[in-house]
């Protein structure tokens, strides 16, 4: 188990979805999807859950499944 010596310099920025917790309240709510139904018109990357570059139903499901936990 030989580790390489390598100086790492930058650690690669790793892309965390948005939270679906879009008040910030701690859970997902009608309220979160309200939130996010006045907003995806915009296509804003916040509320790009699955970062597919767009903000539509699917995104939606995500959020919506997070409130079913
Ligand atoms: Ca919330
Ligand atoms: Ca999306």
């Amino acid at each position: 188990m030989a580790t390489p010596e390598k100086t790492i310099t930058s650690l690669s920025v790793t892309e965390n979805p948005p939270s679906t917790d879009l008040n910030n309240d701690g859970k997902q709510t009608f309220i979160d999807i309200g939130i996010f139904l006045q907003n995806m018109l915009h296509n804003d990357a916040r509320y790009d859950f699955n970062q597919d570059g767009k903000v539509d139903a699917r995104d939606m499901g995500i959020l919506i499944d997070a409130g079913r936990h």
